[in-house]
């Protein structure tokens, strides 16, 4: 268990689900928990890193940081999403083990699973096939973060564990109808029509593609209890257990944030990959399980977004 005066790093503390890993340790009662600001570190600078970490020596480290985006903007900006990703994790996992942190937890993604692996995804299910197009340089980032942390696990006996969450949505989000993720990109969307009487709304692709989705505050509770309790090299996978098609989301985001007019579909927008439920057999398994059903934590995020949305 983390002790209650650790020093703990949390990397990528402004982001979905870095805010809800401080929120909850906060929560917690831990109160040596060291954040930094892009602007105050940035996480590519290999030096700027490794003084960073002599200067705080924390003892636990959870990787949240990492360039993100929905399907769109990984189309458009695979240069930075791999350079990116890439440069973070080898700075930090670097520096985690020559200063001998205790545990660091690395945050990877579904998406890291073949395009086609059968379904519920496996953990094993790794590398055994071809990945989505629409997010190979994130997911070979994050295939290669993974493979980091089990190399230095082997080699200099390092405790850095990969955990695998499903698309996550919650408080703190990135709302960009353009950047963002499905949930707070169509919440975005919605609640402008709403508030600008619009008769229509854009949303994209055909509707048949499945997503999982977890709420980012359970999504913490699983990254603790898994830094708590697991310290194994495998990875495992962070999920709800179970998914529904994007129309379905589509109608009930309508319905949450009272649009009443007409939803166009823009069959342009790439679907993405068909299906990609996780197997969370093994976490639960470890006796954690999701909280938040999907409409919960959709009201949630509505309410989030109308009371933050013009800060
Ligand atoms: O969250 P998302 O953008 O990415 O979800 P992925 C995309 C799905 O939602 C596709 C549909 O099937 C889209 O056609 N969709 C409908 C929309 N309307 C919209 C919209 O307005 N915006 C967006 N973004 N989608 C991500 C990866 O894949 O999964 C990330 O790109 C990360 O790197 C994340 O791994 C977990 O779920 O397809």
């Amino acid at each position: 268990m983390i002790e209650q005066g650790a020093v703990i790093y949390v990397a990528g503390h402004q982001g979905l689900v870095g805010s809800a890993i401080v929120r909850l340790l906060q929560n917690q009662g831990y109160r040596n928990i060291v954040t930094r600001t892009l602007q105050e570190l940035d996480l590519r600078d290999q030096q700027a890193v490794r003084l960073f970490f002599n200067a705080e020596k924390p003892a636990y480290v959870f990787l949240a940081a990492a360039r993100v985006g929905g399907i769109q903007t990984n189309a458009l900006r695979p240069a930075e999403f791999i350079y990116d990703n890439l440069a973070i994790q080898l700075n930090v996992l670097h520096a985690a083990y020559e200063h001998q942190v205790k545990k660091l937890l690395f945050l990877g993604s579904s998406c890291i699973y073949p395009r086609d692996a059968e379904q519920p995804i496996k953990e094993e299910s790794l590398l055994t096939g071809p990945l989505e197009k629409t997010n190979e340089p994130y997911a070979v980032a994050k295939i290669a973060g993974i493979t980091f942390c089990q190399s230095y696990n082997k080699q200099y006996g390092t405790n850095f564990i990969s955990v695998m969450p499903t698309n996550l949505y919650g408080p703190g989000d990135n709302f960009d109808q353009k950047q963002g993720h499905v949930i707070p990109a169509l919440i975005a969307k919605f609640c402008d029509a709403v508030k600008h009487k619009k008769s229509a709304v854009v949303v994209g692709g055909s509707g048949t593609a499945y997503r999982e989705f977890l709420y980012v505050d359970d999504c913490a509770q699983a990254l603790l209890f898994l830094m708590n309790h697991y310290n194994d090299s495998a990875t495992i996978n962070i999920g709800s257990g179970t998914d529904i098609t994007i129309k379905e989301l589509v109608d009930r985001i309508a319905r949450i944030t009272g649009f009443e007019g007409t939803i166009v579909w823009d069959t342009k927008f790439p679907d993405g990959t068909p299906r990609k439920q996780l197997d969370v057999r093994k976490l639960r398994a470890l006796g954690w399980h999701a909280q938040t059903s999907l409409n919960e934590g959709l009201l949630k995020t509505v309410a989030w977004y109308k009371k933050h949305e013009n800060k």
